[in-house]
């Protein structure tokens, strides 16, 4: 891979886009590395949790390549926001947690990435936008639908017809990401709450995580009825047993 630099440590796998010369902008080739790097995680029994950064100080991800889109037919721009949206619920299927470290800006389709995470730790030098409408296009990497999903209606309405750029103290008051940090400790953070993430029972994380999304598709009754199935699930294997016995005797439980 020429853009994407894969680490794995501890159980935590560390993601990071490096395509200085545009801000680290997903052209075709960088979208098909990250698909090929998601593919090499989640093949790697060893990885508990994902972290996806950008490399340097300015920008997690500034968008889609705006140099690639501009002559595109409407089919090629199809293809592209399917290819995108593909890549993107990758990440959001993986069987372990994910969390982005934005670390600058997180615009257009760098912030619909940001999204597509389970967890989002912002650095104080972050800036989140979907500034897609100024250039004659919309979200095309899921925006349109986990935008509102993670903020509400409204505030996404705002953010995508105004295209205004929130800062990471207005992301964090509006819940778009979890936590702000000073710059020097994002990655830091990211990898420790990873690792926190990363010593519990992996069979728990996966079904709370398919929960998660579930209630998301289908909120209402549905969403109790898998609840109890992936509950159900925990007990076919002997995570439950571990974990609880752990807590009785008082001591740390040691899942596989
Ligand atoms: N695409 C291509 N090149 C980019 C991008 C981008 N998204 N962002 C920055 N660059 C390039 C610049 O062109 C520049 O290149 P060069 O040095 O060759 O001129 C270099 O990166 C550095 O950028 P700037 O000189 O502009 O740096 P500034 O500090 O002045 O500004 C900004 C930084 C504010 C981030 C500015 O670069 C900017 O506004 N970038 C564009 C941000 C944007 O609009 N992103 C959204 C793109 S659209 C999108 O993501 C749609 C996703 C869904 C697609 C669906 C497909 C159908």
């Amino acid at each position: 891979m020429e853009h994407w630099s894969l680490e794995v440590e501890d159980g935590v796998a560390l993601l990071t886009v490096d395509r200085p010369q545009a801000l680290n902008a997903l052209n075709l080739e960088v979208i098909d590395e990250l698909f090929l790097a998601v593919g090499r995680v989640r093949e790697d029994e060893s990885v508990r949790a994902l972290v996806i950064t950008g490399a340097g100080d300015r920008a997690f991800v500034a968008g889609a390549d705006i140099a690639e889109m501009k002559d595109m037919t409407a089919d090629e721009a199809r293809r592209f926001s399917e290819h995108g949206q593909e890549v993107l619920a990758s990440i959001e299927n993986l069987p372990f947690p994910t969390i982005a470290a934005v670390n600058g800006y997180a615009l257009g389709g760098g912030c619909e990435l940001a999204l597509a995470c389970d967890i989002r730790i912002a650095s104080e030098t972050a800036k989140f936008a979907q500034p897609e409408t100024g250039l004659g296009i919309i979200p095309g990497f899921g925006g349109t639908v986990r935008l509102p999903r993670v903020v509400g209606h409204a505030r996404a309405a705002h953010m995508i017809l105004t295209g205004e750029t929130l800062s990471a103290q207005d992301a964090l008051a509006c819940g778009l990401v979890n936590m702000v940090v000073p710059a020097s400790e994002l990655l830091s953070t990211a990898r420790s709450l990873a690792q926190r993430i990363a010593s519990r029972s992996k069979v728990a994380l996966a079904a709370a995580r398919k929960c998660l999304a579930c209630g998301r598709e289908a909120p209402g009754q549905g969403g109790y009825r898998i609840e109890s199935e992936q509950f159900a699930r925990c007990f076919e294997t002997p995570h439950p047993r571990l974990g609880m016995e752990a807590f009785l005797a008082k001591k740390k439980p040691e899942f596989d």
